[in-house]
């Protein structure tokens, strides 16, 4: 192949001192910025035409098409510096075989240190990359929900709705059950919403540090005892969820999981009301609705667990003073 003998790029002396003729080669950055530009192009906007209506986690509620939007953007960014290197990797295979004799004898020595071209523009990429991507990812950490995650007691944002759901996500060891304050407080181990509103998921934890995860509605907040952390977003489809613990939380974490769904508002109010009706007597043994929970507060030990219990095994006694045998 001698191709590059006939292409009119610059002459370039292939290794300076060598005592070989100059290699008319040509113009190989031009060249690798063109291939990969028009590839780049292609690829962004097949991938974005194409993959970004799929990616995850889907439009089911307004926190998920903003996480959807922010993944397909961050895509579109690492497309091309993907294809940057791979354009790289197959224009040097090709052009500086072994077996392409037209291909420069590789420079070695002083010659091969130091190209401030390559440095200024590295610096310059790489920096306008990151710091794009860290005022991308804080602006849309602050304008947009949280990004559906846990804002503490005192979100930064709250709703433009007049209307919110209150749901309370409770999790303990080693499930998640669901309390609506605003239809008298009955719990639920379905966590069911209606459709075209607000919700504010109140997350608290009755022991260790769980992780609520509905990942449908792109919802993620940390579940602590004691803490009642805010998450808000607003449903726009129907369709079922799930929900899943996302933080290591003891030996059956793999266990927590659990359903939900988003119906139409009237199927929602529907099973609101008559699930209130028929857990009233329940309910009524609960206790009263709060924002957090001791469980066994009012007990002797004034303890996480029931009175003359705890969480340890019955081996766990290294240090107890031991009976004499
Ligand atoms: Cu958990």
């Amino acid at each position: 192949m001698t191709e590059s003998g006939t292409d009119s790029g610059a002459t370039v002396s292939t290794s300076g001192t060598d005592s070989a003729a100059p290699v008319r080669q040509p113009r190989h950055f031009l060249r690798m910025f063109l291939i990969w530009i028009v590839i780049a192009v292609v690829a962004d906007v097949l991938f974005y035409v194409l993959a970004g209506p799929h990616i995850p986690p889907g439009t089911m509620t307004s926190s998920a098409s903003s996480n959807q939007f922010d993944f397909n953007i961050l895509l579109i960014i690492a497309l091309p510096v993907m294809l940057a290197v791979w354009v790289y990797l197959a224009y040097a295979v090709i052009m500086w075989r072994a077996s392409n004799k037209d291909a420069p004898e590789p420079v070695g020595g002083p010659q091969a240190r130091s190209n401030l071209g390559v440095q200024i523009g590295w610096i310059a990429t790489t920096t306008v990359i990151v710091m794009g991507l860290f005022v991308f990812g804080t602006v849309e950490l602050i304008a947009n929900q949280g990004s559906g995650g846990g804002e503490g007691a005192s979100p930064i944002w709250t709703p433009t709705s007049g209307s919110v759901l209150p749901v309370q996500v409770i999790a303990q060891q080693w499930k998640f059950t669901y309390r609506y304050p605003t239809f008298g407080g009955f719990q639920s181990q379905e966590l069911i919403l209606p459709n075209n509103t607000s919700i504010a998921f109140h997350v608290t934890s009755l022991d260790v540090i769980h992780d609520f995860w509905a990942y449908q509605l792109s919802i993620k907040a940390d579940a602590n005892p004691q803490q009642d952390n805010v998450a808000f977003t607003t449903t726009h489809e129907t369709g079922s969820v799930t929900v899943r613990c996302d933080e290591l939380c003891g030996i059956w974490h793999g266990a927590m999981y659990n359903y939900g769904k988003v119906v139409s508002k009237s199927a929602f109010e529907t099973w609101a009301k008559s699930t209130e009706a028929a857990n009233a007597a329940n309910t009524k043994l609960l206790p009263p609705m709060a924002w957090t929970y001791v469980p066994d507060a009012n007990g002797a030990d004034g303890g996480y667990y029931p009175d003359s219990t705890d969480p340890y095994s019955p081996s766990e006694v290294y240090g107890a003073k031991q009976a004499a045998s």
